[in-house]
């Protein structure tokens, strides 16, 4: 049974220069690892909370001292040498010492660096790789099989809290529809996505400068210009919209929604009428996954969507959802959504995002598994979409390093593994 000897927290900076928390996890055999927790910054409500200091002195208040002072301090001295006879032994043992409903004492950062570099040092342990090692603990069994690789929706164009608000609508991703592999996925994507440089250049005389996940961020006219941009990199790019590349999109329409109304492009448009406008965008783009299309507090539309737009478009919720089983449950007894956008760090342990996971499977929904808009170089990302078998991975544009490892590393996996990409979307 693995026994901690030692944990470790190190105050790092995530790809916005903002402090984030790495944790490295010894065990009695030796087996050691490390792993760096993400940050987002269009966060849901309802997401775990992340622990900062609060000292404005130093990085505007964001520095996460406190955090790896917990892994250094309670988290160690409460959980070094004792035996773990599973993830979810450790993980139940990290939110008792924590005893909030939110992780609001010893903060999600830490307490989630702590459960991912515990399943890393088993792994290694246990001499199997990570993806592996996750899909045997989603399952419950060793050796639990794979099924594919996730197909990559990747970030043409950013907008919304990633790129200065210039456009509300904060992703338009490209799907490499067509693709038989990753390797082709990525190199589909990267033609339009230098397709789409040069077009930026042309109509709004701008260099390639890249918002936080790396997409390209002009200032489009509104979500339409974002949209016809898009399909003319594809075309550009030598490619059938559609039928070859497809794109998706996250609205996170949670931050333009304010006293009932869906603030874009100049209307305030009533719930009833952002559905009409995101059915009307289905009508004229290939979009197959529209994620985010209403308010994270918005339950009473989120079926009225689902109804509209479910089997043309995956009805995504990311900020509705959180990774968090209740709101999840909830969500598949309204029939609010019908895939889920698996983020870790919003719930705050490995166990209760497997959990996540599982439900979303046993309902017959797609899962989306992805970063966060502050990413660091570790690429524990990849691991996790291939051992649970998403459908989806969103890790962000094909560029900036941070993104590339997790790029990287699906191509390393795919090369080891020889599994196949994903059926996703069906061919038209
Ligand atoms: C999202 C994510 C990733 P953030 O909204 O889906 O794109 O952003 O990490 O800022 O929450
Ligand atoms: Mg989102």
């Amino acid at each position: 049974m693995p026994t901690i000897h030692q944990l470790r927290g190190l105050e790092i900076l995530d790809s916005r220069g903002r402090p984030t928390v790495q944790a490295t996890c010894t065990l009695a055999s030796g087996a050691r690892a490390t792993v760096s927790v993400p940050s987002g910054a269009s966060t849901g409500a309802a997401e775990a909370l992340e622990l900062r200091d609060r000292d404005p002195a130093r990085y505007r208040g964001l520095g996460c001292r406190r955090a790896v002072g917990h892994i250094n301090g309670p988290i160690h001295d409460a959980l070094a040498g004792r035996a773990f006879a599973d993830q979810a032994a450790l993980d139940q043992a990290l939110i008792a010492l924590d005893g909030t409903p939110n992780k609001a004492r010893l903060g999600a950062n830490a307490v989630l660096a702590v459960s991912l570099a515990f399943a890393r040092a088993v792994a290694a342990e246990r001499n199997v790789p990570l993806y592996q090692h996750f899909a045997d603990i989603l399952a419950g069994t060793p050796n639990a099989a794979l099924r594919s690789l996730p197909r990559p929706t990747i970030n043409l164009f950013s907008g919304g809290k990633h790129a200065g608000g210039q456009v509300p609508i904060q992703d338009v991703l490209v799907v490499a529809a067509s693709a038989q592999s990753m390797d082709e996925a990525l190199a589909m994507t990267a033609a339009v996505f230098m397709a789409a440089a040069d077009l930026i250049r042309d109509r709004y005389a701008m260099r390639t400068l890249t918002a936080d996940e790396g997409g390209l961020a002009p200032p489009f006219a509104g979500a339409q210009a974002m949209l016809d941009d898009a399909v003319a990199a594809i075309r550009a790019a030598g490619y059938l919209p559609g039928h070859e590349v497809a794109l998706a999109i996250d609205v996170a329409a949670s931050h333009f929604y304010h006293d009932g109304r869906y603030h874009l492009d100049g209307d305030a448009l009533t719930p009833a009428q952002m559905i009409e406008r995101i059915r009307g965008w289905l009508d004229t783009y290939p979009i197959v996954s529209v994620e985010d299309g209403l308010a994270e507090d918005d339950w009473a539309h989120w079926p009225a969507l689902r109804a509209a737009i479910g089997g043309r478009a995956l009805v995504l919720g990311d900020d509705l959802l959180c990774t968090n089983p209740a709101r999840i449950r909830r969500a598949i007894h309204e029939h609010a959504a019908d895939a889920l956008l698996l983020k870790v760090n919003q719930i705050g342990t490995l166990s209760e995002a497997a959990e996540a996971c599982r439900l979303a499977r046993a309902a017959g929904w797609r899962v989306t598994v992805s970063a966060r808009s502050g990413e660091t170089e570790d690429d524990w990302l990849a691991d996790l979409a291939v051992g649970w078998a998403g459908d989806q991975i969103k890790v962000g544009s094909v560029t900036q390093s941070e993104r590339l490892a997790k790029y990287n590393r699906l191509l390393a996996i795919e090369a080891e593994t020889g599994l196949p990409l994903v059926a996703w979307p069906a061919p038209e």
